[in-house]
């Protein structure tokens, strides 16, 4: 019968979180297709641990009510398992689920992230190091360089020769931002785009992200450049705002930019 009362509290605690979760509306905006991938792996990975974290819950809350007002027994009871395979199973069980999910939605979200096959994300570079951490991922259309100083963000577009304080970008044009710092270690984290990469001096740090919608910093916080790497007093501060246009708005702000 026990088992019964701790399985009727397990499945009432899991209906009630799952239905809560089902109705968050709290996500930051998603502006990139990069975006739709990791929102998928929160929702998943917290799918999974809604059980997990039920079934503990459901037995804290069991041992507590049908313990209450005994007092204490007049003497420790000894510790004996009673099924010893449960432990085991446990372990086997959780321990399977850790390994799908590193597997799945990790290095698969990962490799889709990157638009790169998930065999070339796991092999090895010619020259031995493994590329898992270097790899930038499949060729851009635009390519942005990004300079990260305390406290400011600078924004090069080598190809149409032109330098910018704020960030913007084509709609639906996949972009390869090429980052670096000029003192210390700064990040590069767009919460739109839910993508962030390490700013490092003397080092260059690869992001790939194609934008699906237009919008602004006036429209949305999200939609700014925010450094996510404690440097300092002005760390807060260090962001630059975000504008996503139509390519034709684009090329015409490239235009006005270079005639400066
Ligand atoms: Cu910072």
């Amino acid at each position: 019968m026990r088992v019964g009362v701790l399985a009727a509290w397990w499945l009432v605690l899991t209906g009630l979180l799952v239905w809560a979760a089902s109705r968050f509306q709290g996500f930051p905006l998603a502006a990139a297709r990069e975006a739709a991938v990791a929102d998928h792996a929160f929702r998943f990975l917290m799918l999974m641990a809604s059980p997990v974290f039920t079934l503990v819950m459901a037995a804290l809350l069991y041992s507590v009510l049908s313990r209450r007002g005994q007092g204490d027994p007049p003497e420790p009871p000894p510790y004996v398992p009673e099924h010893p395979a449960v432990p085991r199973v446990w372990f086997a069980l959780t321990a399977a689920l850790a390994a799908y999910v590193i597997y799945n939605p990790g290095l698969v979200g990962l490799a889709e992230m990157r638009e790169v096959p998930l065999s070339q994300l796991l092999g090895s570079s010619p020259g031995g190091r493994v590329r898992l951490a270097s790899l930038g991922g499949a060729e851009g259309d635009l390519v942005v360089r990004v300079r990260a100083s305390r406290w400011l963000w600078q924004f090069e577009y080598p190809e149409q020769g032109i330098a910018a304080r704020e960030l913007v970008l084509p709609v639906g044009r996949r972009v390869r931002f090429e980052v670096t710092a000029t003192d210390i270690v700064h990040s590069f984290w767009v919460p739109a785009f839910r993508t962030k990469i390490d700013a490092v001096p003397n080092l260059t740090t690869y992001l790939h992200v194609t934008p699906t919608r237009t919008g602004s910093f006036e429209e949305s916080v999200d939609l700014r450049v925010q450094c996510a790497e404690l440097c300092g007093v002005g760390h807060a501060l260090m962001a630059s705002p975000v504008r996503v246009l139509e390519p034709e708005k684009f090329d015409a702000w490239v235009a006005q930019q270079a005639r400066r």
